[in-house]
């Protein structure tokens, strides 16, 4: 997103969902698909890839430390949107479109997606382009989407926290089954260079993920660099960071007042929303849709 191309929009309209080979998008989006699908990879692109809501900030700065040696200035030269940009949006009222960001980019280029494995855009497949995808567990993922939805306002109406869990179990919300997103995605590891992470081991030992990240990039990171990386990209610093945290953008489009998007940033918050009986379907759907494909969350550390 380009901050000087985000226009005020003073009644900003929350998206509708279509469908889009069986997974629901904003309507906008799925009307501009042709362009993202066309999308031209690049064999030295790094792409980010999650679920929305699983950490995909956190590991964006991390990397963008990373390529920068931890240099505090060099990160903080623009947004982290316009450090690396969001491939698949497509926000015509506000100007934004993230195909033509990233068009305008020179390379090597970091880029950010949210698309489920089925959907990324063939050429990066063809190019062999690196991938780092994290999934986070989804009694969080679904608390942290519900919040985002109340705060961001091109989101479709999320209703009350036990109608949104419904929706989101259902796979009825923006970017479709979490299930589907991190299963695919986890196949996808064995075909292709995909380097997958957990949010829970980055919050249990980022300095043991960063070490990851870094050689998954072929990076040399001495001691004291992964030691300033971990400090900086901790929830505490990156809340105030106004190059991470999101308040760059017009409140018409994130409204901070309602939820932060920088908000908890904990394994374990969904124990203050999930009932008894919630935690129990969604363990439920866990075991029935996760089964067989290896693939195991932590809640709590
Ligand atoms: S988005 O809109 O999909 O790009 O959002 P995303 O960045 O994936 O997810 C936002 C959640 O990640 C939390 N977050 C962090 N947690 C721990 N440490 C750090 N440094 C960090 N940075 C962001 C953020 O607080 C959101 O989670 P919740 O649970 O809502 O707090």
């Amino acid at each position: 997103m380009d901050s000087e191309m985000v226009g005020e929009s003073k009644s900003t309209k929350r998206a509708t969902l279509e469908d889009l080979n069986g997974v629901p998008f904003h309507s906008e989006m799925v009307n501009g698909w042709g362009p993202i699908w066309n999308f031209k990879a690049r064999s030295d692109d790094l792409l980010i890839c999650t679920y929305p809501k699983a950490g995909t900030t956190w590991i964006q700065e991390i990397v963008d430390m990373i390529q920068h040696g931890g240099d505090l200035q060099k990160c903080a030269r623009a947004p982290i949107y316009e450090r690396i940009p969001f491939i698949e949006i497509y926000l015509p009222d506000f100007k934004i479109s993230g195909v033509e960001k990233a068009n305008a980019m020179a390379s090597p280029r970091t880029l950010k997606s949210h698309l489920p494995v089925q959907l990324l855009p063939p050429s990066f497949w063809e190019q062999k382009s690196k991938i780092i995808y994290v999934a986070r567990n989804p009694k969080d993922n679904v608390v942290s989407y519900f919040h985002f939805h109340l705060m961001n306002k091109t989101k479709p109406e999320p209703g009350n926290w036990e109608e949104f869990l419904e929706t989101f179990m259902a796979g009825k919300v923006s970017c479709g089954s979490w299930f589907d997103h991190v299963r695919g995605w986890w196949k996808a590891k064995d075909r292709h260079p995909v380097l997958y992470l957990f949010y829970e081991d980055v919050k249990e030992n980022p300095g043991r993920e960063i070490r990851k990240v870094a050689e998954f990039l072929d990076i040399q990171l001495p001691e004291s660099v992964l030691n300033q990386i971990v400090l900086h990209t901790k929830f505490e610093r990156m809340k105030v960071n106004p190059m991470t945290n999101y308040t760059t953008l017009p409140s018409s489009l994130l409204d901070h007042s309602i939820s932060p998007f920088m908000r908890k940033g904990t394994v374990g918050n969904w124990k203050e929303h999930f009932t008894v009986a919630q935690s129990e379907r969604m363990d439920d759907l866990c075991a029935q849709l996760l089964k067989g494909s290896g693939l195991s969350f932590r809640t709590e550390l």
